[in-house]
């Protein structure tokens, strides 16, 4: 009797267990099918927020190439339309800009390709130039480029590369991307960005611990930034004057008659013909051309556009003087601080006619030097670059492109569209912390 009563015990001890283990099992089970069912909803509506966040950056593509079309001439419209928190869809877009004269503030517009160093076309001098450019890095991007196998002091042909670890050829060909130069002996991720991680030309928290987080930075609260900003591989022009008709090769002999026909609308016939032959002279560039006709500043800047000394339809890498900033002006060759300063006075009291010229140097600049920088630059831009962050009304996705889009054929096409999302939130972190939380962005 007793033993029964003991297995008995037993048995129903077992029973329960097994039945703790069904309930235990069967609870964790609704608990993982739960979070399933809520993980897959947040998914769907996270989905949702970032399809909506890529169509306000194609809205904001289309929105930049209608800022562009605005423009008139061949300059680029930097108006100032807005470029900041523009609602669209349920969400909103900006398009930045870094502000190069101040680390603690966004800038917000379309960028000037034209208004920055050619890596394709600068010289090796303008190179060096270039914030944190080193001789070694300004040589190698020099044999990167061209098409022979000769080393420069300090630069790199194949031979160098086909040693690496992971091994490849000299690429010997212009570069597509500023990215490129990451490929060339001497280039990294420091010299190029610099501590501006994000590319936002803007001191953010982990650009300023030092180790603490990517990138290492000197904690020296300031930015102190690599030469991505001040170069482009895009610039480039149509060798057509301001209303689209070609431009007259000086030096060719057939256009003799039109350069004639030309000169007469602003000097007289006789001063024309006086002038032909040393038309056909030795001269670098229309500014050295400009000297040596000893024509008035005034006839010249008239006829200076319709000019050309080459029969390349397009003519690539030239800086627009009208736009370029400081750092950049101060790669041209020749030209120092005090140069540099006299072209940004003489700017400023032409920027209110809106010029696309740019014989104006030769009234800030001697003689020599307006012919030293004479064939590296321009008055007009035709490439801008959309740096775009998108964001979901909801604040729950963003997305950031970097485009550049290339105005020389209309309708204009995008050159460069080069996803940036890993990068992070570039803009004011409080944005998405008050969208997210269903608040005003400010
Ligand atoms: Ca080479
Ligand atoms: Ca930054
Ligand atoms: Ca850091
Ligand atoms: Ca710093």
């Amino acid at each position: 009797m007793k033993r029964v009563s003991r297995q008995h015990h037993l048995r129903s001890a077992t029973v329960l267990i097994v039945t703790i283990w069904i309930v235990l099992v069967l609870a964790s089970l609704s608990i993982v099918f739960g979070q399933y069912v809520r993980v897959e909803a947040m998914a769907a509506t996270n989905q949702a927020s970032m399809t909506s966040a890529e169509m306000i950056a194609n809205g904001a593509i289309q929105y930049a190439f209608a800022m562009l079309n605005q423009a008139t001439g061949s300059g680029v419209s930097y108006a100032s339309n807005p470029y900041e928190e523009v609602p669209l869809g349920d969400g909103f877009f900006w398009i930045m800009r870094p502000n190069l004269q101040d680390d603690r503030h966004y800038d917000f517009g379309l960028a000037d390709e034209a208004a920055k160093i050619n890596l394709n076309t600068a010289s090796v001098e303008m190179l060096l130039k270039l914030p944190s450019m080193t001789a070694e890095l300004a040589n190698s991007i020099i044999d990167w480029r061209d098409s022979n196998q000769e080393i420069s002091t300090g630069g790199a042909e194949s031979e160098y590369y086909l040693l690496l670890e992971h091994p490849y050829y000299c690429k010997d060909a212009p570069l597509e991307t500023a990215e490129e130069v990451l490929l060339v002996k001497g280039g990294d991720s420091l010299l190029l960005y610099g501590e501006d991680y994000n590319r936002n030309g803007v001191l953010d928290a982990n650009e300023n611990d030092a180790q603490a987080s990517p990138p290492a930075d000197n904690s020296n609260g300031k930015l102190d930034s690599g030469f991505f900003h001040y170069v482009t591989v895009y610039s480039a022009e149509p060798n057509v004057d301001a209303q689209g008709n070609p431009r007259i090769n000086v030096r060719s002999n057939q256009n003799q008659s039109s350069v004639l026909e030309l000169l007469k609308t602003v000097i007289s016939e006789d001063q024309a013909l006086l002038l032909m032959p040393r038309l056909r002279g030795r001269y670098a560039n229309l500014i050295a051309l400009y000297y040596s006709t000893g024509m008035s500043y005034e006839a010249f800047s008239k006829v200076i556009d319709k000019l050309t000394l080459t029969d390349d339809e397009t003519v690539s890498g030239l800086v627009n003087v009208n736009t370029a900033p400081e750092k950049v002006l101060l790669c041209l060759p020749g030209l120092d601080q005090t140069d540099v300063d006299a072209l940004i006075q003489e700017r400023t009291k032409n920027s209110a006619n809106g010029s696309t010229g740019y014989l104006w140097v030769t009234q800030a600049l001697t003689r020599e030097k307006a012919i030293g920088i004479g064939s590296y630059i321009t008055g007009r831009s035709f490439q801008s670059a959309a740096d775009i962050t998108a964001v979901s009304g909801n604040g729950r996705a963003f997305c950031r492109y970097y485009v550049v889009i290339d105005k020389t054929q209309q309708p204009p096409r995008v050159l460069l569209r080069q996803p940036l999302h890993h990068l992070g939130w570039s803009l004011d972190p409080s944005i998405l912390e008050n969208l997210r939380n269903g608040k005003k962005i400010k």
